[in-house]
């Protein structure tokens, strides 16, 4: 049987934790097939993002092109965008019948701003709407403000301090929240990415969003109790599980 298909638009992370690297493994896990196009070439490790290289507009759209019109996808999950004008062109290029995961990527775990403001309102104006859901973790979700167009909205509180991490899904006429034990530990690296690529795996499965979003939630967990405890900062999480 041929495996479902995920296309993946987003940066790279020289530590593998985020980014593309993580997309592929969580991909992987999940029996999904990823292709990629690379939005960003970041120079980190899991203490700081030192560079950023943004790949120009019409290279990440030929690549959105070249994955699309060949093998194909059954799901869309978007992470790093860096510009305006990149948020505009992928939104032209973006076909309309394949859902999308939008991880709106403001910032690092590190801290590290990637978004400016332009950026931010285009992301809202031409992606938000597209998107079968969006998801930000709670200071995205402050900084984004409404999103009262997107199709459903998942809030992460990873950022919160309470014993469980609450993730609430809210859509037209329905809302589900998602408890786990908050797990204690600096190795987060990626979770936004990994779970964001989840969710787009079940939905290319033929999921619903909310069935979707619980086994991508679980992946998170079990990937969140087995992480390595690899480098000074923020390490990586255990992908395969
Ligand atoms: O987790 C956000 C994120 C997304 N994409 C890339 C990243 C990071 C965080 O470091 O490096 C490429």
């Amino acid at each position: 049987m041929k495996p479902p298909r995920v296309l993946v638009i987003a940066g790279s992370d020289s530590s593998a934790g985020a980014g593309i690297q993580a997309d592929i493994k969580t991909a992987q896990a999940f029996g999904c097939y990823a292709q990629t196009a690379v939005t960003a070439i970041t120079a980190q490790d899991t203490r700081r993002v030192r560079v950023i290289h943004f790949i120009p507009v019409d290279i990440v759209v030929a690549q959105i092109q070249m994955c699309l019109d060949d093998i194909g996808a059954d799901a869309i999950k978007i992470g790093m965008l860096g510009s305006a004008a990149l948020i505009d062109a992928v939104a032209r290029v973006l076909p309309k019948r394949i859902p999308i995961v939008l991880d709106p990527v403001v910032a690092s775990t590190s801290g590290k701003r990637f978004l400016g403001k332009q950026a931010i309102d285009a992301l809202k104006k031409h992606l938000v709407p597209r998107a079968a859901v969006v998801t930000p973790n709670l200071p995205e979700a402050r900084i984004l403000g409404d999103l009262g167009a997107a199709q459903a909205v998942l809030v992460k509180g990873g950022h919160a301090t309470k014993a469980t991490v609450d993730d609430v899904l809210t859509w037209k006429g329905g809302i589900e929240t998602y408890a786990f034990p908050r797990i204690r530990t600096r190795h987060t690296h990626g979770t936004g990415c990994t779970l964001s690529t989840a969710i787009a795996c079940g939905l290319a499965k033929g999921d619903s969003l909310p069935l979707a979003v619980g086994r991508a939630r679980e992946y998170v967990q079990n990937a969140l109790e087995t992480a390595p405890g690899l480098g000074k900062g923020h390490g990586p999480l255990g992908h395969a599980v």
